[in-house]
């Protein structure tokens, strides 16, 4: 049995309510069941020797096996080598915009195997660095284990930087019964270069940062949560070492706020603010001091009250039955915490509204409990709307699991979550489910794919899933995506666009203004539903985006079902243009299940070189698959692999260098010990070195075997000479941009 509370506002004591805010703190995710190390040695210090190489690093003790499955075109579903089908044929002008994401499914013809946390730990620091670019100081932390309900295991790891979290950079790991793995998905940041001892006390940062508000406090911030050190990256900001600190404060602006914020450690600037207030619809929600909701105001969760309290209260009990009872038979999940917790609803709440003046127009979760107004101008008993308080409610479940940071696209998925759960309560209570069981089927109606319309006086105020910019603000594009600031980024139209994805999947159809033609398959609000429970509870990461959440949604439905549901998802993402493709997971795209054929319309990003198999090219060029790593990479379209993948539309490409002489190199690993006198470089146009050195790996140490200068550098040749590991560094870059290797031969 569920259990619940119903409080009114604004009648507990102030000390009560400062006291109840400052013991609750963001529900914590599952503890993790196995610990791991936190560094790991992965390189020897080579000796000095007259003819090798100190400043390069050695390699890594690689399995060979691994390198060769991760290494190979053929098998490997990362970003980066699906992003070279779509990008072979043009070069950088420009950096490419960041884009952490890491996506490497399971390959039916080379699986990776793995059976504890450690294990896929150490897979993916020591086997990845064609797709991670580990480096010292790089390790991952395990967060939660889980196991879903078809025996596969989940492991979740945060990244850490010399033992310090790097904020929002998550690895799932997906392992099945048999041990093989099934994804290794999520966001890593590669080459992070930082110092990591702060030249400031956290004290005095808080102090700087405080009176740096854009905002100013009225009185000093309550801190909730202690300052930790934590690197903080995200896609507009380069890695900087912080002080993350939880606090609430009030502004004479907009009122009241409870977030966390990253402060320079070394100047204690603040970074970014991170709202932890989880709004239903207004577009910055807030509440004021004395009047409204605030920091030492009107006494949350205030006195507790019962059904008969009206019209509201009786509502919010009735939909704190049916959201219970949903996640309970849907999912068999426990509450929005998954161990029961009670649901504490605050009605009568007053927020302070754009014009400064206080309100009661709204709904929010605050990583606690929901809380209602009673409604202005905009909404009337917003909690007796089932799926409005579905919608607060499944905000509890994102944060007890994926966690997605509310900003930017991260915050449109979590918005478009809630709705999805949201509408979900309202499909299963219209079909006939209750506290006894599931309906036996799915029929959603018009009122069902609407959101909020029993609650909002005014189109403004809902939001259709079935057709987003019905209401004047949401968005149903990828393409037409929000990219400002305000509302956190456009949390509440962003989330259209996987609004729209969702009806897609569950009755199936084209983009309602014809956007594309795609005709997704609909696969029923059932099996949307257990698809996207399934992603939010197992595989999103706090920085899931788009194009992951895409990949992801579409595991969860092979996991689940089958590859016809997998490929129904990537169609309901084609419909909205967010860019992705499809890996081997299911084979080619032909031959997905998909049983409409229909896998390319709308597909903007397409470009599937993830499944086609270079043919080896003549002679006896034993460089293919061999390169791992690199002293650079432009961006993750030009991994280091690129440059031995037997394709020459497919380029490594380093960083910029502005000094010509600055020196980069590329390693290689033949996966065994071969005989070789020469290294032929096909360099993409003039972005070539002068000059070349050759090193073998050998007692420990980078040896010189040979070297070139010209203009530029093709060829080196050598004596006969033994080697796994080759090193080749350039030097004198001829354009002075960057240095491209479209292929490297060595015979
Ligand atoms: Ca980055
Ligand atoms: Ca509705
Ligand atoms: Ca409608
Ligand atoms: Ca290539
Ligand atoms: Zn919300």
């Amino acid at each position: 049995m569920f259990s619940k509370t119903l409080v009114a506002t604004a009648v507990a004591a102030t000390l009560t309510s400062a006291y109840w805010l400052q013991s609750e703190t963001q529900p914590s995710v599952e503890s993790a069941t196995e610990n791991t190390g936190r560094t790991t040695e992965l390189r020897k210090i080579p000796s000095r020797h007259l003819t090798t190489n100190n400043s390069l690093p050695p390699p890594a003790p690689i399995p060979n096996q691994l390198v060769a499955n991760l290494s190979s075109s053929s098998t490997v579903n990362s970003q980066a080598q699906r992003n070279t089908g779509s990008h072979q044929s043009r070069f950088p002008q420009q950096r490419a915009s960041d884009d952490d994401n890491i996506f490497i499914s399971h390959s039916q013809k080379q699986p990776l195997f793995a059976t504890t946390a450690d294990d896929a730990r150490k897979l993916i620091l020591q086997s990845g660095n064609q797709h991670l670019q580990i480096q010292q100081g790089d390790d991952l932390l395990l967060k939660t284990s889980k196991r879903d309900q078809k025996g596969n295991v989940i492991y979740k790891y945060g990244q850490t930087y010399e033992g310090i979290p790097v904020f929002g950079r998550e690895l799932v790991v997906q392992i099945t019964p048999s041990d093989e793995v099934g994804l290794i998905a999520g966001q890593f940041e590669s080459n992070i270069k930082l110092d990591t001892s702060p030249s400031m006390t956290a004290s005095t940062a808080m102090d700087i940062a405080f009176s740096a508000f854009k905002e100013t406090p009225t009185d000093t911030p309550t801190v909730l949560e202690a300052p930790q050190l934590v690197v903080y990256t995200d896609e507009k900001i380069a890695p900087v070492l912080t002080y993350r600190v939880v606090v609430e404060y009030n502004t004479l602006q907009t009122g009241y706020k409870k977030e966390q914020v990253f402060i320079n450690a070394n100047s204690g600037q603040p970074i970014n603010h991170i709202t932890l207030i989880y709004s239903a619809f207004n577009y910055s929600i807030h509440t004021l001091n004395n009047q409204c909701l605030s920091q030492n105001g009107s006494g949350l969760p205030g006195t507790e009250i019962t059904k008969d309290d009206g019209e509201h209260a009786a509502g919010v009990d009735a939909n704190s039955g049916h959201a219970y009872w949903f996640y309970k038979h849907m999912f068999n999940r426990d509450s929005w915490d998954n161990s029961g917790r009670k649901l504490v609803s605050t009605i009568h709440a007053r927020f302070q509204g754009s014009n400064g003046s206080c309100g009661s127009d709204n709904a929010f979760f605050t990583g606690s409990q929901m809380i209602y107004g009673d409604g202005d101008t905009g909404l009337k008993n917003p909690g007796a709307a089932i799926d409005i308080f579905g919608h607060e409610f499944s905000h509890g479940f994102t944060s007890a699991e994926s966690n997605l940071t509310y900003q930017n696209q991260s915050g449109a998925i979590n918005e478009s979550i809630s709705d999805v759960m949201g509408v979900g309560v309202s499909i299963w209570k219209t079909s006939g489910g209750s506290s006894t069981g599931n309906p036996s089927s799915f029929n959603p109606t018009d009122k069902d794919w609407d959101m909020g319309e029993d609650a909002a006086l005014t189109q403004s105020w809902q939001r259709h899933m079935d057709d987003p910019e019905e209401n004047g603000k949401s968005k149903d594009d990828y393409n037409d995506r929000y990219t400002g600031s305000d509302d956190n980024g456009g949390v509440h139209s962003n989330s259209g666009i996987m609004n729209l994805a969702f009806y897609l999947l569950s009755e199936g159809g084209t983009h309602p203004r014809g956007n594309t033609t795609i005709d997704v398959t609909g696969l029923g609000a059932e099996k949307a539903l257990q698809i996207y429970y399934y992603a939010n509870d197992n595989l999103f990461t706090s920085s899931t985006n788009f194009e992951d959440a895409r990949q992801k949604l579409a595991t969860a439905a092979k996991t689940l079902y089958s590859c016809e549901e997998w490929e129904a998802v990537h169609q309901s993402y084609d419909a909205v243009n967010v860019p992705g493709t499809r890996g081997d997971e299911c084979g080619s795209d032909d031959t997905g299940g998909g049983d409409t054929g229909g896998g390319t319309g709308g597909d903007t990003g397409s470009g599937d070189a993830g499944d086609t198999t270079q043919p080896p090219s003549s002679g006896d060029n034993i460089a293919l698959g061999s390169a791992y790593s690199a002293s650079s990479q432009y961006s993750y379209n030009y991994a280091p692999g690129n440059a031995t993948d037997g394709n020459t539309g497919s380029y490594w490409v380093s960083r910029n260098i502005y000094n010509p002489s600055s020196t980069e190199h590329i390693l290689l690993n033949l996966g065994s010990n071969q005989s070789f006198s020469q290294i032929d470089i096909n360099w993409g146009g003039s972005d070539a070195a002068g000059n070349l050195s050759v090193y073998v790996w050998r007692n420990n140490q980078w040896t010189y075997v040979g070297g070139n200068s010209g203009s530029p550098a093709r060829s080196v040749n050598f004596a006969s000479t033994q080697g796994q590991y080759i090193a080749i560094t350039m030097k004198n870059g001829l354009y002075r941009r960057w240095y491209a290797i479209k292929e490297l031969e060595i015979h």
